[in-house]
């Protein structure tokens, strides 16, 4: 089945309240300009993002993978009958599956509760599940995560096991990152556990490649958000007089991608009331990726009301995965 909880009042910009207009208002007005990049993800974004991790340079999907399907019957080890898994931003839950049949395996049942801005992955994905998991229970949530947490509260009593893979609190502000896991902290019991999985730092060739491939699938990806921006405010971007870029940035701990002014041009932007400058070279930034090291760990999972559990990673130690409990 499929839940949709209403949104509470207020919210912040970022939890899917903000128009493309007004978040195109507030970013290319700013000084440097800006776009969320949570509008990368339209239906050509999410494809290409599908694309992206299959690219030999993008290591993060499949390093994740392997260090779930050799240790995911310990991050679901250690209670008496199955907790309820919550999966944040779901996706198409495919490196979920591992942790599905290892639940299966220990607890027999699973009630499997996906959460996601897009009803549509979340119907796919429950009932290709429903489909090869008998004992397996599916609630999707659509919805922001805030405001799943509070349902999630409300609805599943029992032990809770909250899942967020795949680096995708790699997006978020060190800021935005504690309150969004403070949130959860604050929302989960004593015998509830988070598994968040996080990509690392390493070195800057390697996380480079990685955002900027051979193939320069990444490179569109980022430039697609020109092209929603042409077709849903009818502006007239040229993708070609922008040139793409991702930068390590050891400081911040993150790869920070930015979409470049090959010259100094004009762009309308009808839809958002808006024309833009740009000068030659002047860059949008599109998208930030921050990679951890196990004292950064430490440090977000202390400062958000967590203690960390468990710790398994690869042989290279690029990808690493954590058990916390509030
Ligand atoms: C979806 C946030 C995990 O940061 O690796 C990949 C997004 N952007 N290539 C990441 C992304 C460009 C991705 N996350």
């Amino acid at each position: 089945s499929i839940l949709r909880p209403e949104a509470g009042a207020g919210g912040d910009p970022e939890s899917g309240a903000e128009t493309l207009a007004s978040a195109v208002r507030r970013g290319l007005t700013h000084e440097p300009k800006w776009l969320p990049c949570r509008f990368l993800y339209d239906a050509t974004g999410s494809e290409l993002f599908e694309q992206i991790c299959e690219q030999p340079e993008y290591y993060p999907t499949r390093t994740e993978d392997a260090i779930l399907r050799d240790q995911a019957g310990e991050m679901v080890a250690g209670w008496d009958e199955a907790p309820v898994m919550i999966e944040l931003g779901s996706g198409s839950s495919t490196k979920t599956r591992r942790l599905i049949e290892a639940a299966l395996d220990a607890y027999d049942r699973l009630h499997y509760v996906p959460v996601d801005v897009s009803e549509t992955i979340l119907e796919e994905s429950a009932r290709s599940l429903v489909d090869d998991y008998p004992a397996l229970n599916v609630t999707g949530i659509v919805s922001d995560y805030h405001t799943a947490l509070r349902a999630v509260r409300r609805r599943f009593p029992g032990p809770k096991l909250v899942v967020f893979l795949g680096s995708s609190l790699g997006n978020f502000d060190d800021e935005d990152a504690v309150a969004l896991l403070r949130h959860l902290s604050e929302a989960l019991g004593p015998e509830d556990r988070l598994l968040i999985g996080l990509d690392q730092v390493k070195d800057a060739a390697t996380l480079e490649a990685a955002y900027d491939d051979a193939a320069g699938v990444t490179a569109r990806f980022s430039k697609n958000i020109l092209t929603r921006i042409n077709r849903e405010l009818d502006a007239d971007f040229d993708p070609d007089r922008f040139a793409y870029q991702a930068r390590f940035v050891p400081e911040r701990h993150r790869v920070e991608m930015r979409l470049i002014s090959d010259r100094e041009q004009d762009v309308a932007i009808p839809g958002a009331g808006l024309r833009v400058r740009f000068a030659a070279g002047e860059s949008i930034h599109v998208e930030n990726s921050h990679k951890y090291t196990p004292g950064l760990l430490r440090d977000l999972a202390s400062r958000s009301g967590f203690v960390e559990e468990g710790s398994w990673s690869d042989p290279d130690r690029y990808f690493r995965v954590q058990r916390w409990r509030p």
